[in-house]
């Protein structure tokens, strides 16, 4: 997958391609291409932004360098993201819809935002990452891209490693141990060195039944509105939580 970033600030993206992101990229899985929109201005201070017309709050960033910046790529009929905190909020579902995507082209507004004829003319989608502001669009843009990224078929280690993770089954994941076995006087549970598979496997259940009970449930109610597929252990687990 191709990612064309545009961006007042691409050395922030260092925090991207230095990680398994980068080690992807070297392997030919992803191919970063980040553009300074600055270079694209046309302006001898190579101005980015100025003041709203009708007035209000802060600077919009100009339709010129970015349309610069998006001709330059040959952007036009492609798909182009502009993140910004008035988009649709990101979630898994969409996330593993743009991983089928060849190419993606991510804006990152600065400021109060930019110039509507932007994201009209290149017909960008709108994605935010949450409810809350940031000053800028960069840290959602490595959000979204580390979790596309990570969907791409070899960019994990673990060839299903992506697959396993209960977000994909609607419910939180349950909690893990490692060595030593007893710790600061904490001691692993003992089903998981029992060597039961099934008892294992009922307790993982479990638990991330009970973690999502409490920390998400909304997630908890669909979980179990929309599953009727239990095994007899497992619709005992669920009662057991349920009451
Ligand atoms: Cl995409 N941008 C900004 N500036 N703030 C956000 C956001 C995006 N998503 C949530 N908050």
């Amino acid at each position: 997958m191709r990612i064309n970033v545009l961006t007042l600030f691409p050395e922030m993206f260092s925090a991207v391609t230095g990680s398994i992101l980068g080690k992807a990229a070297e392997k030919g899985l992803l191919e970063f291409n980040f553009i300074n929109i600055r270079d694209f201005s046309n302006d001898k201070h190579k101005k980015a932004d100025d003041y709203p017309f009708g007035g209000g709050p802060g600077m919009v960033m100009l339709a010129d360098p970015i349309f610069g910046a998006l001709n330059s790529i040959d952007a036009k009929g492609k798909k182009c993201i502009y993140m910004s905190p008035r988009g649709k909020v990101l979630n898994q579902t969409m996330i593993q819809e743009l991983s089928q995507e060849g190419e993606l082209t991510i804006l990152c507004g600065h400021y109060e935002g930019v110039d509507q004829r932007v994201l009209d003319y290149w017909e960008m989608e709108e994605v935010s990452i949450g409810d809350y502001v940031l000053t800028g669009g960069e840290l959602a843009a490595m959000v979204l891209i580390d979790s596309v990224a990570r969907l791409i078929p070899g960019v994990l280690a673990g060839e299903d490693s992506a697959m396993e993770e209960s977000i994909y089954s609607g419910l939180l994941e349950y909690p893990q141990y490692t060595k030593p076995r007893s710790y600061e006087g904490m001691d692993v549970p003992e089903v998981l060195v029992s060597g039961n598979h099934k008892l294992i496997r009922l307790w993982k259940f479990e638990q991330s039944l009970e973690l999502t009970k409490k920390n998400r449930p909304d997630l908890f109610d669909t979980f179990v509105k929309n599953h009727g597929d239990f095994t007899k252990d497992e619709q005992k687990v669920l009662e057991k939580v349920l009451k």
